[in-house]
């Protein structure tokens, strides 16, 4: 019997042939002779032999009629692929269509062994871990990190040939750890640089492909319809563009200038120093000051003109104005509070989910291949994308930020239509938050002030050094990190009866880049959030403690960065539970932004707590399923959205005017609380123990 474990093997090294043996040499493939490529299948019996000898464990693969592979010719197995190219889009969406309707695991590792060595390799990567991530038989399957399995496409590839040549001439025990440099793509005279610790983060990286990934925009419907996925993409993104406002401000640079005039040449250039290593072309880079150009790439059919981009922007905004849509019927789907956000996700996106491709367009998908294809538009120099053009790398670049901006400044156009809350949608009565802050999980230290300081940490690649080693080896990376610390919030109930609520926690900056205070609707588009949880409140004074690796947006850094194999799986049937299923969440490291040094930077901090009958959604299943801590940012696997209110509650809507700082909104509801925080800055690095 094949056991899903099984197909893990199927997911190491993806540019080595099947047969090669894999977790270190221990596990062989035992492949049909006629599953071997032309290359090969002359000489199968002599490979067999040579490679297989020394197994621990042997897969056996049955024999399955070929599949017709029709849908991926033209995607060349070492090229590129993206999941914004159209072409490269409906392969995936084909090949996992085709993952999902095996009929059982040992029909899907047939199926999957036979295209492995036939696809391109990112495409049939991904196609495999959502088809595993979807399918009821094979959930428990633990998806590799991508950083292991690409390890090309986030960390520097100057480190490579030092890996190959540690691996190959030292033995395992003794091997040195090889230095990824921080900061290696530009020098400090480009004022964006100070941002290369966000935008070139792996953790941050892999979090956006592994949120892609649990969100895929094409693909059967079973796959791309989960509950609220259009204002989820809002919201996630949403998120990011507001973080890293924070960290502008905590760097001195202004906030994101939005790439609204899709005519303007752009000052941000961005040279990732990036390869391919299934072909060893390099990601190309893009000069200053260089316009959007219309795309005809007849390698694989993306097409599509700068005007194309403008008109569906002009078509979305009308009918964002008007406030309602039109679908491909030719009928009114009126953009309200509760579904408007989520259907102008679907159409912005676009998502196969769009209810009409043809009037709304594929804004932001076209957009990522424009600016990804601005250095050769008609493919006139034989180059493939740059890092826009992929999930895995586009927030590299400074212009995702600028991009998405434009795109975030849509949805809240329509946010902005809606009424403000109302003082009963806003308020709790009965509850107070008496005050809110944060402390450090160590003992004579200061309320309120948190820190930050640069880690040094490694992570295992060779699973990803494909042809290289055996065993281990390890790169080190340096990256933001912060002091462990808890939330504390004390809140009173005087309703006479126990009360469940919901807690939630923000912060904001309160100055921007040049010190000048913030009002609130200036403010509003900086709040992140920090831990969404629900609380039961006993009569009389409760204090609510969350420790910061509790928080509802975050998953722990050894998940992020989770190895391949069964050594590294955890044992414990929580834990186990929580370990599976997903990357998606933002890394742990990031979740306190990088203040300064000295004095630091202030923040506004600032917790409500909503009444949870409000906020409840009732789940078709009460179970709890795994890897539910970043729900925030992920959702649920199989479930519904865990919060009723619209994402970004309370400050996705705009306020009445009278309501100028931040003091305004709050004072008025009880069951609201602001306090500042320092975040200090210590330039040191510290290793990971
Ligand atoms: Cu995540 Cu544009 O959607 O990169």
């Amino acid at each position: 019997m094949t056991d899903s474990d099984d197909l893990l093997a199927l997911l190491q090294r993806p540019l080595e042939p099947t047969f090669l043996p894999k977790n270190g040499g221990k596990t062989v493939i035992d492949l049909p002779d006629d599953y071997l490529t032309d290359r090969y299948r002359p000489i199968g019996a002599e490979l067999q032999s040579r490679f297989t000898n020394d197994a621990e464990q042997r897969i056996p693969v049955r024999g399955v009629a070929p599949p017709d592979l029709s849908f991926a010719n033209g995607i060349d197995r070492r090229g590129a692929f993206s999941l914004f190219v159209p072409k490269h889009r409906d392969a995936a969406a084909a090949l996992i269509n085709l993952f999902l309707t095996q009929p059982d695991v040992a029909s899907l590792m047939s199926v999957a062994s036979f295209c492995r060595d036939r696809l391109n390799t990112v495409l049939f990567q991904y196609a495999l871990a959502v088809a595993i991530q979807h399918r009821p038989d094979t959930k428990d399957v633990n998806i590799p990190s991508i950083v292991s399995l690409f390890p090309d496409q986030f960390v520097d590839p100057a480190v490579f040939p030092k890996l190959r040549e540690e691996g190959s001439v030292v033995q395992q025990a003794n091997r040195m750890v090889i230095d990824v440099p921080p900061n290696y793509t530009a020098s400090d005279r480009e004022d964006e640089q100070r941002l290369a610790y966000f935008r070139e983060d792996i953790g941050v990286n892999m979090h956006h492909w592994h949120w892609h990934l649990v969100y895929p925009g094409d693909g059967p419907d079973a796959v791309v319809r989960k509950d609220r996925r259009g204002e989820l993409f809002f919201y996630m993104h949403s998120q990011l563009i507001a973080r890293y406002n924070i960290e502008r401000f905590c760097n001195q640079l202004a906030s994101v200038k939005h790439f609204n005039n899709y005519r303007e040449t752009i000052p941000q250039a961005y040279f990732p120093k990036m390869i391919r290593s299934s072909n060893n072309r390099s990601y190309p880079g893009r000069h200053a000051n260089i316009a959007l150009q219309d795309v005809n790439r007849i390698d694989n059919g993306t097409i599509v003109q700068v005007q194309d981009l403008e008109q569906w922007r002009d078509r979305i905004l009308e009918a964002i104005d008007q406030g309602f849509i039109l679908d491909s019927n030719g009928n009114n789907i009126t953009l309200d509070e509760v579904k408007g956000i989520d259907i102008l996700g679907d159409i912005i996106e676009a998502s196969s989910l769009t209810p009409n491709r043809r009037l709304y367009g594929s804004l932001h998908n076209m957009g990522h291949n424009v600016i990804a294809y601005i250095h050769d538009p008609d493919y006139r120099y034989l180059e493939d994308y740059g890092v826009m053009g992929d999930v895995t790398t586009a927030m590299r670049d400074p212009i995702f930020y600028r991009w998405h901006g434009m795109i975030d400044e849509i949805f809240r156009r329509h946010k902005d239509r809606l009424n403000p809350y109302s003082p009963a949608q806003l308020s709790f009565p009965g509850i107070t938050v008496n005050s809110v802050g944060v402390q450090l999980n160590r003992s004579n230290t200061p309320p309120n002030v948190l820190l930050t300081y640069w880690q040094r940490s490694q992570v295992d690649l060779a699973s990803g050094l494909d042809f290289g080693p055996e065993g281990n080896v390890f790169a080190s990376f340096t990256h933001l990190q912060h002091a462990p610390f808890s939330f504390r919030v004390e809140v009173n109930n005087d309703t006479g009866a126990v009360r469940r609520g919901t807690l939630r926690i923000w912060i904001a900056p309160n100055v921007d880049e040049r010190g000048t205070p913030l009002t609130f609707r200036e403010q509003r588009l900086y709040f992140v959030e920090m831990d969404t949880s629900t609380v039961t409140l006993n009569p009389g004074t409760n204090t609510i403690v969350r420790r910061s690796d509790q928080s509802s947006v975050t998953i722990p850094y050894d998940r992020t960065f989770r190895a391949v194999g069964k050594a590294s799986t955890p044992t414990d049937p929580n834990a186990l539970a929580q370990f599976r299923f997903c990357g998606c969440g933002w890394p742990q490291h990031m979740l306190v932004p990088k203040g300064a040094a000295g004095e630091g930077v202030q923040f506004d901090i600032f917790a409500m707590v909503t009444d949870y009958t409000d906020d409840a959604v009732s789940q078709t299943t009460d179970q709890l399923g795994p890897c539910d801590d970043a729900h925030s940012f992920c959702g649920l696997r199989d479930k519904l959205y865990p919060d009723k209110r619209a994402m970004g509650f309370p400050f996705d809507r705009s306020t009445a005017a009278s309501v100028v700082m931040l003091q305004d909104f709050v004072a008025p509801n009880s069951n609201m609380r602001t306090n500042t925080i320092q975040v200090k800055f210590s330039n040191t690095t510290i290793a990971r123990t």
